[in-house]
């Protein structure tokens, strides 16, 4: 099965599949409440794979990390968890970009995201469009409109001129994720619904890959093994919260910001 989704991956940039049941993923969901009680608001923190134990089983499932391995290899790195959550009747909303586009990665073939719901993410409520076959172009055109607070992408980079005819809708049910290359085109738009929209978004590297520009990134062996040590290193956490590991997420989540801000390769969305 992940041959056919690998398959689909390499055509179009991005495959769905099922990860969860959804009382699965509403356990995970119920997971992202809890740590919102003790953190605050979890929207586009970074790395929270870090510091809380639901990100991580997520990101390290072996079902979400067999649709990986077809992809990138057998050897991945996990470098980044974030939610992305849209409150109902926002205007909250997402700008056509490609996400490699400050990344400065060597091997852009050797990087994937993956979007996991734990929340129905409809049209209504804001899901992903892309652009199947885009990431065969190669990278396009951003411009920067980074006051822009509706847009959920830090420095509000857009492409512009951008044929949006071809694009689908990547609808998701709960326990749903869809894989994503980092040249493919994508935007979301504004969630009209009365739920949440709750997506955990995962970036997955092989070890090979490497870091052309900017500062260095971490992030830590998901599957298989890292002989090229070309980035630094995450830890995992050693149970849900833990304070020790609350401080070192703290500061690797602003590390993140920072380095976007300036244009490093973070990796945002
Ligand atoms: O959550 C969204 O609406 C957009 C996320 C995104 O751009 C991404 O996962 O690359």
């Amino acid at each position: 099965m992940t041959a056919d989704l690998a398959e689909t991956y390499r055509r179009d940039g991005v495959v769905a599949t099922t990860i969860l049941s959804t009382a699965e993923a509403s356990e995970h969901r119920a997971a992202l409440d809890a740590g919102e009680a003790v953190l605050g608001p979890l929207h586009y923190r970074d790395k929270v794979h870090t510091v809380m134990m639901s990100p991580f089983e997520l990101a390290t499932h072996p079902t979400v990390l067999d649709v990986v391995e077809s992809l990138i290899g057998p050897d991945i790195l996990l470098y980044n968890s974030t939610y992305i959550i849209k409150e109902p009747g926002t205007e909250t909303y997402v700008s056509w970009h490609q996400d490699l586009t400050y990344w400065g990665l060597e091997d852009d073939d050797a990087q994937v995201s993956m979007w996991l719901a734990l929340a129905p993410a409809t049209v209504e409520s804001g899901c992903m469009s892309m652009i199947p076959g885009s990431h065969l172009n190669g990278p396009a055109k951003h411009n920067k409109a980074p006051d822009d607070a509706d847009n959920v992408l830090l420095l509000g980079q857009r492409i512009e001129d951008v044929d949006t005819s071809a694009a689908i809708a990547y609808p998701l049910a709960p326990g749903e994720a869809s894989f994503h290359h980092g040249w493919t085109v994508h935007a979301s738009g504004h969630n009209t619904s009365t739920d949440r929209r709750i997506g955990l978004n995962v970036q997955y590297l092989a070890p090979h890959n490497r870091q052309v520009s900017g500062d260095a990134m971490s992030a830590m062996v998901a599957r298989g093994t890292d002989s090229h040590n070309n980035f630094g290193v995450d830890v995992a956490p050693a149970r849900n919260l833990d304070p020790v590991a609350v401080e070192r997420w703290e500061a690797l989540d602003d590390t993140m910001k920072t380095g976007f801000q300036a244009e490093g390769p973070t990796g945002d969305p």
